[in-house]
């Protein structure tokens, strides 16, 4: 039997509930063939937690970090200040404030500790999910075919009207 292969991508978020959403970054993972883990370690509630897996996270084989989390959402600036792996920061919306506090805490880093921050909520942990992927496709080329795949099935979504090569275009108004 083959071993399962060491996780490349580390998924980070600072509550269970979380989950649910983050877990849709390891799915577009999975579909790339990317190994990723999943775990909860809270910035404010478990600090020594997330020191303890930022400072070993490059040892572990990690190349990428995705971290989510809603409120004042620190997690994602904790871990990028501890280790020189790219960090993507995904802000959940679970919040009062719909996700608009924890973008504003994960996208605003001071100069010299960037955060990758996507979008709030699902589309932006999927999103976190493609990016890390292209991250490791740039010196992957089974990750770089892979995601050409998918972008190539993405286009094949997309459909003109029929009879679209016949539509007038006018060059100006009422021209
Ligand atoms: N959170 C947890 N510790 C620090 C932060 N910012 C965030 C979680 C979650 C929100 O607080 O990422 O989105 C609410 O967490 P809970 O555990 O109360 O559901």
């Amino acid at each position: 039997m083959s071993q399962p292969s060491a996780p490349a991508v580390g998924i980070l978020m600072g509550s269970e509930s979380d989950m649910a959403t983050m877990r849709r970054c390891a799915e577009v993972l999975d579909a790339y063939g990317i190994a990723s883990e999943l775990a909860v370690i809270s910035a404010h509630r478990a600090p020594d937690l997330v020191r303890a897996y930022a400072m070993a996270a490059r040892d572990r084989g990690l190349r990428v970090l995705v971290a989510g989390a809603g409120a004042a959402a620190h997690l994602p600036g904790v871990l990028a200040s501890l280790t020189t792996l790219p960090v993507i920061g995904v802000p959940l919306a679970g919040t009062p404030l719909s996700g608009f506090d924890a973008l504003l805490s994960i996208v605003q880093m001071p100069a010299g500790i960037p955060v990758a921050t996507v979008a709030v909520g699902e589309m932006g942990a999927r999103n976190a999910g493609h990016l890390a992927a292209q991250i490791l496709g740039l010196s992957d080329p089974v990750i770089a075919a892979a995601i050409d795949r998918t972008r190539a099935a993405m286009r094949e979504k997309v459909q003109l009207p029929e009879g679209f090569s016949r539509v007038h275009h006018p060059a100006s108004p009422g021209g």
